[in-house]
């Protein structure tokens, strides 16, 4: 199978593709505009005669018809995902995430393509910390930052381009990734980073929130078994019962790092910031017999931050400018 992955050097995209070429039948082409959070290095040691990196925007419409015609499935990563950049400036991610959507479609129209489209649990907005509910694939659409209208945006694209023109399409809405190669800016490598930097963990708000943590490779096994076996047209929803509040992350992080679990800072609260998410996988389990192969979230975590500690030359080049930009917020 010839696989055109975009956004295939981010932190899900490239875990993605080192998952995907574990299968040597699978061949891959990555085409990644290389923004801040695109990363050659994270694409290192893969086999150079079954993966080939083009570097270009899913925006050209001309390089990406060119790209889809080539391959045989398409699985869209590229997007702006980053919740607290959507807030100094959408404008990137009205662009990529929306047009960018777009133009991949009507490629994927024009060759009569198989699509399938990554999304997030938060299109759904959020939920009561005491609420029972979690999401499903009918929880209607509430997204609350311009990161999460645009990738719902994109959502109700790709459901229009199946239902009027008969695109072969799936979609996944997958909760809170963790796992190597996830960039600096993000709430898990952030304060595992800081901690060896001897910084003190930056908690906004409370630290009540509440996010549902799934390994990045459980995620990517799911998007390979939806390729496989999923049913044209449908969305689902990708999670591993992983519920924990941000403050007992940190607590988690400085317990296995050393510290004292209380050696942390309360910082600005983001605006609008989702109190809750949760996920139902059931449709996923049942349906396509997926089982998460991580779902002891302190393990995980800890071979994260075993990750972290021994791949400084990775992370180091963007932590500087990531702790700049978050100063500007005093975040
Ligand atoms: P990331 O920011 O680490 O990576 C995004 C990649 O897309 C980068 O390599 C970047 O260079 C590339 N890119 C950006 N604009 C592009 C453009 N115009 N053309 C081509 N490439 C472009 O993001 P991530 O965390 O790996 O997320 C990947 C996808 O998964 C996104 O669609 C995101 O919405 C979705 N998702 C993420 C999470 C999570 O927890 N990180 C959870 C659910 C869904
Ligand atoms: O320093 C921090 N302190 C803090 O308390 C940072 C960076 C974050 N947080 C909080 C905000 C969130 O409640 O931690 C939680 C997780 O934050 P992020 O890593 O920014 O993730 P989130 O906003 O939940 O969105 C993530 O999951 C869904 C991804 O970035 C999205 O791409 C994905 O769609």
């Amino acid at each position: 199978m010839r696989l055109l992955v975009t956004g295939g050097a981010g932190f899900i995209g490239s875990n993605f593709v080192r998952t995907a070429l574990k299968d040597a039948a699978h061949h891959v082409t990555v085409l990644d505009a290389f923004t801040y959070a695109g990363n050659r290095g994270s694409l290192d040691g893969l086999p150079a005669e079954r993966c080939t990196v083009v570097e270009g925007s899913v925006c050209d419409a001309g390089l990406v018809d060119a790209l889809v015609a080539a391959h045989d499935v398409t699985v869209h990563f590229a997007a702006e995902s980053h919740n607290d950049n959507s807030l100094n400036d959408p404008s990137p991610f009205v662009q990529t995430n929306l047009v960018g959507t777009y133009t991949l479609l009507e490629a994927v129209r024009r060759h009569d393509h198989r699509y399938h489209h990554i999304s997030t649990d938060e299109v759904y907005g959020d939920l009561e910390l005491d609420d029972p509910a979690k999401f499903t694939e009918r929880t209607p659409y509430n997204p609350s930052s311009p990161y999460s209208a645009t990738k719902a945006g994109s959502d109700l694209l790709v459901r229009a381009w199946v239902r009027s023109f008969g695109v072969r399409a799936t979609i996944s809405n997958c909760s809170n990734n963790y796992g190597p190669y996830q960039h600096v800016e993000k709430f898990i490598p952030r304060q595992i980073t800081n901690v060896i930097d001897g910084v003190r963990p930056r908690l906004y708000g409370t630290g009540a929130n509440v996010r549902d943590w799934i390994h990045v490779e459980d995620h990517n096994e799911a998007v390979l078994a939806i390729i496989d076996r999923g049913t044209i047209g449908e969305t689902y929803l990708i999670g591993a019962d992983g519920e924990q509040s941000n403050r007992a992350v940190v607590e988690q992080i400085l317990t296995l790092m050393g510290q004292e679990p209380s050696a942390y800072d309360l910082v600005s609260d983001r605006p609008g910031h989702d109190l809750r998410y949760a996920i139902d996988a059931s449709r996923l389990r049942e349906e396509l017999g997926w089982a998460p192969r991580y779902p002891d979230f302190p393990s995980g975590l800890a071979a994260a931050i075993d990750w972290y500690v021994a791949n400084e030359a990775w992370w180091r080049p963007m932590k500087a400018a990531t702790e700049n930009r978050y100063a500007k917020t005093g975040q």
